[in-house]
């Protein structure tokens, strides 16, 4: 699902890669990371264990060109590859716009590459999603080791029946003048899909009349509305930059995965998360099925105050929220595919 922002002129999108454990999810990241200028990347996070395995998720946010007239940000994500970790997995697929699917080229590793696919679409399906309609291409890792499958075997094993917008390509680093062809985003595709969630400027002015009313009412110090695959919708507050992609990812991560502790025990959801610091702390409460809000106050107020005025401005917003999602796409100036000079003016990489 892209958010699109027309009062900022942004488009969000979020993709994710996918993969058995080590095929390199997270070491593409970190190669995309080292390739981009600072202009183009945010922070990146990685959520791992002593060993650098991944837990929860790596995180890279990456802004790129602007297609007319609109920013266009992309949400990179990892998932942890260990087959134990599916309920996490499952977590950060949500809102998921494409997949990048990381195969392990090497023989021994075929079986996990399959395992992981047959994964996937199980957990895409619980979105209502599948292979055929979410952007996916397949990257053939590690072919610089000895003992790899061939190309074409690998093709005919993870990449059947691909559709006109996939693609597979093989490791990164084979590509030092830019993106191979299997990554033009949305190329001969509307740049609007079916489960955007766009937000006018009508809008927007309403949802920053809510935030700023809160701030006063509660006395926070910020507040974040973040839709809960992980994207930040508004800001209020905060004369500090805070570095707000960041923290609503996180918030997001961690506000699901104690919805997910909730069902463990019987719970619909912990529909409160607050975490107490010594200077500041932050409370994060639900608004609807895909939103919530974030408050960061200090000793000028408390938490119950927040609490109370939280749940005030979650009705407003829901309210704002749900007619932007029933409203018809106003698909304007994005309703047309891409044309191939506009899919070509891709990032530039780091000058060397
Ligand atoms: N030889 C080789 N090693 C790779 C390649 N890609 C990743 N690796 C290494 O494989 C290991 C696992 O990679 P990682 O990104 O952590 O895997 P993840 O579990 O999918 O996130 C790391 O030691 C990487 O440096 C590759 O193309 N060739
Ligand atoms: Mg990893």
């Amino acid at each position: 699902m892209s958010i699109i922002n027309y009062a900022a002129k942004v488009i969000n999108f979020k993709l994710v890669y996918y993969g058995p454990g080590m095929a390199g999810k997270t070491a593409n990241l970190q190669f995309v990371y080292r390739c981009l200028p600072d202009d183009n990347r945010g922070n990146m996070i990685s959520l791992a264990t002593g060993d650098d395995r991944t837990l929860f998720f790596d995180f890279l946010p990456v802004s790129a060109t602007s297609v007319r007239g609109f920013t266009t940000k992309f949400q990179l994500y990892t998932v942890p590859g260990q087959s134990r970790y599916n309920m996490t997995r499952k977590l950060v697929l949500r809102g998921v716009d494409g997949v990048v699917f990381v195969a392990d080229s090497q023989w021994d590793r075929l079986k996990e590459n399959v395992d992981s696919l047959r994964n996937l679409n199980d957990n895409l399906r619980e979105y209502r999603l599948d292979l055929t309609t979410v952007p996916y291409v397949v990257q053939y890792n590690k072919r610089d080791l000895p003992d790899v499958a061939p190309i074409d075997y690998l093709e005919y094993t993870l990449n059947r029946g691909a559709v006109a917008s996939r693609g597979s390509f093989l490791y990164l680093a084979e590509f030092p003048d830019g993106p191979p062809p299997g990554i033009r985003p949305g190329t001969g595709r509307s740049l609007v899909m079916r489960h955007d969630l766009a937000i006018h400027e009508a809008d927007a002015a309403r949802i920053d009349a809510v935030l700023e009313r809160f701030l006063g009412d509660s006395s926070s110090a910020a507040v974040l509305l973040i839709d809960r695959s992980g994207e930040p919708l508004a800001l209020a507050g905060a004369a500090r930059t805070l570095d707000t992609v960041s923290i609503a990812a996180l918030a997001a991560g961690a506000f699901s995965s104690t919805a997910a502790l909730a069902r463990l025990l019987g719970e619909s959801e912990f529909s409160v998360l607050f975490h107490e610091g010594a200077k500041e702390s932050l409370h994060v409460s639900t608004i609807d099925d895909d939103a919530i809000l974030l408050a960061i106050f200090d000793e000028r107020t408390t938490v119950g105050m927040v609490r109370l005025f939280a749940r005030e401005a979650s009705q407003g917003l829901g309210a704002i929220l749900l007619e932007a999602r029933r409203r018809p796409r106003r698909t304007g100036v994005l309703a047309a595919p891409l044309t191939p000079e506009e899919a070509r003016s891709a990032i530039r990489q780091r000058p060397a």
